[in-house]
């Protein structure tokens, strides 16, 4: 049989079958995986072929049919394994917020920067925006006009006035989506939101370090009833890059992948260099100044290694 992994909590698997309906699997023996060292060889979105175990209504995983996409997160003990949070995605959304807890540009930059080596397609929302003061309203504008300037999606949403819900219905119709964000930035109650039939734990926000408590603690998947798919992710508090080399780091920031043809040399780094094309069209404020630093930071190894452990 054939079959869509939507749960994992290590030992055992839930997976959704084409009729819909879900079977408790196990592993039994080694699987190979495709040259990836993960701590999880089964991964949420992972498609699978199991066998029923005679006489009972659980199953064995056999096989894992070939990835299209994995989102990776950095192991936190292993330094070469990394942790596969979610394979076969077709757009994954960063769950952003100005307030309760803030979302630094870092972080959306290093996750749009992962999933451009994955070659996954971003989008980003700012939820909470019924909390957002007219100063902070103002900040957003800047950021999702500077981000979809440059191909991302971008809108402001609440999962609690319903503010934008529809948006993001339209954006997720027919896909297989993930939420990535900080704990307590809404992505569960966005999910809620989304499908009112739904009822996932959602978290208060602590008082004294105005962070989420990492309510939801193991990614899942689920079926949303307008047509979607989306995998609900514990929050991270960073986003470590795997695998990523500094050597092709530009490319990763679309508005300086068009530039960099640009640049006097043709091996250009764009920190330094004369006639960098880069540095001027910072200069020129054409790159954001904030999109360039966290390149910098990015490209000079600061805290991009650190952080991969939730809080
Ligand atoms: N005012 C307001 N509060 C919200 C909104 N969305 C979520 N919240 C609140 O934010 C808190 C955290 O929500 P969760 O959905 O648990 O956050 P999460 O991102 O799933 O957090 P983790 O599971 O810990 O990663 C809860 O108290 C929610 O009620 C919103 O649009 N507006
Ligand atoms: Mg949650
Ligand atoms: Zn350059």
């Amino acid at each position: 049989m054939k079959g869509t992994v939507i749960k994992s909590t290590g030992s055992w698997y839930l997976v959704i079958d084409g009729e819909g309906r879900s079977w408790e699997c196990r592993l039994r023996g080694k699987i190979r995986l495709d040259g990836l060292r993960s701590t999880n060889p089964v991964a949420v979105g992972d498609k699978v072929v199991f066998e029923q175990e005679p006489g009972k209504d659980t199953g064995v995983i056999k096989s894992i049919e070939t990835r299209n996409n994995v989102i990776v997160r950095k192991s936190v003990n292993l330094s070469k394994a990394s942790h596969i949070i979610a394979s076969n995605v077709d757009l994954a959304v960063i769950v952003a917020t100005i307030a309760q807890p803030r979302t630094s540009t870092g972080f959306i930059d290093r996750f749009m920067v992962t999933a451009e080596a994955y070659h996954i397609p971003v989008a980003l929302v700012f939820n909470k925006c019924d909390l957002y003061t007219d100063d902070q309203i103002g900040e957003m504008a800047v950021l999702m006009e500077y981000y979809s300037g440059i191909g991302y999606t971008s809108f402001g949403v609440s999962a609690k006035t319903g503010f934008q819900i529809e948006r993001l219905r339209a954006l997720m119709q027919g896909k297989t989506c993930l939420f990535a964000g900080h704990s307590g930035v809404g992505k569960s109650a966005l999910v809620n939101a989304l499908d009112p039939t739904k009822d996932l734990r959602i978290g208060a926000i602590s008082s004294v370090h105005n962070k989420g408590m990492h309510t939801t603690t193991f990614a899942e998947m689920h079926h949303l009833d307008f047509g979607a798919w989306i995998v609900d992710t514990p929050g991270i508090k960073e986003f470590a890059l795997y695998d990523l080399e500094k050597e092709t780091l530009a490319q990763r920031f679309p508005e300086m992948r068009d530039l960099m043809s640009e640049c006097r040399f043709a091996n250009c780094t764009h920190t330094h260099e004369p006639g960098c094309a880069v540095k001027t069209a910072v200069e020129e404020g054409l790159v954001a100044d904030w999109r360039y630093n966290n390149y910098l930071r990015m490209y000079n190894n600061e805290d991009w290694s650190y952080g991969a452990d939730d809080e």
